[in-house]
């Protein structure tokens, strides 16, 4: 990066405040048809897959010796192939006028076999100065909330209300600019895998989580979508590494996760094999996290009903840095920004002098991803009619013979 190390947190704080607060949680919630989705993301293959199978001792297939299997045990982490992603549901957040970004949504996300309920965003402006919570000073004196920053906090209150009220017990939250891998089955398959055999949980998982959650109920907050963070410097003991295959390579890593990984123990040839599981202590944005019902119930205490002090990241990394709140990180984090540069990045801090347009999306970028989903959709869907027709060749019984025919279609263009 270009910025001096000293300027990065900086750097991530004005982007908290400018982008990644700006919010939209769409909740996914309808059903697809199953099977549906794009075959050549490896999902097909995933479905039919079953582990049980191979553990069985090789007598269970000699039909004189019939051994009824075990009551099988649910392969649990497969459900992070449906289309929440093993969550109850997947919301996201987006301003209402927005569509474009909800267009950019809506087709990333079935691409990728995933189905999204829109949580609306709220323009600050647009609350009540009695429906504002109560104001404690976490520093010195109490943050003076822009509504920008009330808006988004309203937004994600909202999701939290919805995750309470509906019959789910986990919802992943996203914003509505952000991109991830197009393997993002894969990586939370290996996730859940991972979680319910977590070095990290405090007691082992119940029999409800190893059949039906398939990331445990242990968690109040899972981060995943954060542009800044840091580990508690005093337990760097507490750490589950695992291997994925999924993750960035170390160019493609931004120098804030590298430096996380670094403290937790993670360097060398590690970086882009591994995948970390932490104790949340200092996430910044909120693109991508999920909590469940009671993390929703425990959010909307502290951080409505008792007080806001600050932006809605903020005032929620102080409650894990408090120990209120209960969370993991995962590093580096499956979710990330999406941008485009220009003043379509931002709803509520947008630089007037930017261009409108920046590159755009075809011009658009994303970091701490191997294989950007949003990418992968575009050649995915790519294709060229009429050379195709010219692959497939002329039909007979319309051959001339002459032999010129390629040249003679087409454009209409003179020449040659
Ligand atoms: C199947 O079971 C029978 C009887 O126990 C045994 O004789 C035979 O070798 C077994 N076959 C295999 C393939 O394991
Ligand atoms: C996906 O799996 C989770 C966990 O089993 C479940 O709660 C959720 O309803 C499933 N989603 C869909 C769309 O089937
Ligand atoms: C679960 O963890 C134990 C020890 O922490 C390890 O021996 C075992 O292989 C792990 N199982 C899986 C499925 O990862
Ligand atoms: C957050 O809620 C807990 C109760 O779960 C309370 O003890 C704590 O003081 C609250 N924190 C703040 C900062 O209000
Ligand atoms: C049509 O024209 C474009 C450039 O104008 C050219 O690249 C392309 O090959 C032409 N297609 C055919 C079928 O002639
Ligand atoms: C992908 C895979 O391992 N499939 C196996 C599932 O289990 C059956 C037996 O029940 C095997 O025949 C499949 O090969």
């Amino acid at each position: 990066m270009l910025l001096p190390k000293q300027l990065h947190f900086y750097f991530y704080f004005f982007l908290t405040l400018a982008a990644g607060c700006i919010i939209g949680f769409l909740v996914g919630s309808y059903t697809l048809s199953q099977g549906f989705v794009a075959n050549d993301l490896g999902i097909h293959e995933a479905l039919v897959t079953n582990s049980t199978s191979e553990d069985l001792p090789s007598t269970a297939w000699n039909e004189s010796l019939v051994i009824e299997p075990e009551p099988s045990i649910p392969d649990v982490a497969s459900a992070a192939w449906n289309e929440s992603l093993g969550f109850g549901e997947v919301l996201y957040v987006s301003m209402p006028d927005r569509t474009d970004r909800q267009d950019a949504m809506n087709l990333v996300a079935s691409m990728s076999g995933l189905k999204l309920r829109l949580i609306n965003g709220v323009d600050g402006e647009s609350i009540s100065n009695k429906a504002v919570p109560d104001n404690k000073a976490k520093f010195f004196k109490p943050w003076h909330l822009k509504p920008s920053e009330l808006g988004c906090w309203r937004a994600h209150a909202d999701a939290w209300r919805y995750v309470i009220d509906s019959n789910i017990e986990t919802a992943l939250i996203i914003e509505d600019d952000i991109d991830w891998d197009k393997n993002v089955h894969q990586i939370f398959q290996d996730l859940s895998y991972q979680m319910q055999n977590s070095t990290l949980r405090l007691v082992p998982p119940t029999d409800h989580e190893q059949t039906s959650a398939p990331y445990g109920l242990d968690w109040d907050v899972l981060i995943m979508g954060q542009c800044y963070d840091r580990a508690n410097p005093t337990r760097l003991d507490l750490v589950h590494v695992y291997d994925d295959p999924n993750v960035p390579s170390r160019k493609n890593t931004e120098r804030v996760f590298l430096n996380q990984m670094e403290a937790l123990g993670v360097k060398g040839n590690d970086v882009g094999k591994k995948r970390l599981i932490s104790p949340a202590y200092a996430p910044i944005c909120t693109m991508g996290y999920a909590i469940t019902r009671r993390g929703a119930q425990r959010l909307l205490l502290n951080l409505s009903y008792l007080y806001l002090r600050g932006p809605v990241d903020m005032d929620m990394m102080w409650t894990l840095q408090e120990g209120n709140l209960r969370g993991y990180t995962i590093t580096p984090p499956p979710f990330a920004a999406w941008r485009v540069g220009g003043q379509k990045d931002s709803d509520n801090k947008h630089d007037p002098k930017l261009p409108m347009s920046g590159k755009g999306n075809s011009g658009g970028w994303s970091k701490n991803i191997k294989s950007s989903a949003r990418i992968a959709m575009v050649s995915e869907l790519a294709m060229n009619n009429w050379m195709d027709y010219t692959k497939k060749g002329t039909p007979p019984e319309k051959q001339t013979g002459k032999g010129n025919n390629g040249e003679r279609k087409g454009n209409g263009t003179k020449g040659s």
